[in-house]
């Protein structure tokens, strides 16, 4: 169960985080990934690091907020290898401010990365995907799609945008053989969340707010992300699996 051989998979924000451990548990399921991220030289020197029989992985950087950029790769993956089988929308920046100080600027970067570039690689990779007859389209949500904390509001804002085109293009793609769904991580402890798991206090709200008492590994998402690119999961369809420790379920 939850094989993923002769499959290809875009996997945006992969050269680190929670976007590396998904093309890990992926390639370690038979997929080939590819490596994106907007540094050639982390792209290929990832790429090579994961490649185990020369099969397994290869790269395309770009940045996601370029989004003629993001076409073009689509593109160049199906010309080199055939297919775009699996996109995971990962690539997510935050930033964190008071509203009342939070700039234009910022708020449009993180829009701009978090949902626009996901729905326009979505609408790429869903071509291809639709003439194919199948496809998987996973988007790296977050909790904060679905609960907020103060000071960010470009974030939440950009998460909850993107559980509601997941399903939007889950009732659009769907009758052409793709299911679109979204994962929703809670505090993981990555490179994105690294002053938070530094903050003593914040950390200690993060571990007893969670039932599980602790914070999450990106393998831990990674699993999720494994099973929802799976035949297995063909009947779950514009969902946002909240993989959070039990955080959001608690009071
Ligand atoms: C923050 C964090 C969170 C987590 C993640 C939880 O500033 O609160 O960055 O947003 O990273 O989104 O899923």
């Amino acid at each position: 169960m939850f094989r993923l051989d002769g499959k290809v998979a875009l996997i945006t924000g992969s050269t680190r985080g929670l976007g590396r451990a998904m093309a890990e548990a992926m390639i370690a399921q038979g997929a080939h990934v590819v490596i994106n991220g907007r540094s050639d030289d982390a792209v290929l020197a990832v790429a090579a690091e994961l490649d185990l029989d020369g099969r397994s992985a290869s790269g395309v950087a770009f940045d996601v907020a370029d989004l003629s950029a993001g076409d073009a790769a689509i593109d160049t993956i199906v010309g080199r290898h055939g297919a775009i089988d699996i996109l995971v929308n990962n690539a997510g920046i935050n930033r964190r401010a008071a509203v009342e100080d939070f700039g234009d600027d910022e708020w449009r970067d993180v829009l701009a990365v978090n949902l626009d570039a996901p729905f326009a690689l979505s609408r790429s990779a869903g071509r291809h995907m639709t003439a194919a007859g199948r496809g998987r389209i996973i988007n790296t949500a977050s909790i904060m799609g679905t609960v907020a904390r103060p000071t960010i509001p470009a974030y939440v804002t950009s998460k909850a945008g993107l559980v509601g085109m997941t399903k939007a293009l889950a009732v659009e793609m769907a009758p052409h053989g793709l299911t679109v769904n979204a994962i929703g991580p809670g505090y993981v402890a990555t490179e994105m969340n690294t002053a938070l798991v530094q903050d003593p206090e914040f950390n200690s709200m993060v571990v007893d707010s969670t039932p599980v008492g602790r914070w999450g590994t990106p393998q831990e998402i990674a699993a999720a992300a494994v099973f929802l690119a799976s035949d297995e999961a063909s009947y779950v369809n514009g969902q946002t699996l909240l993989v959070d420790g039990g955080m959001t379920t608690a009071l």
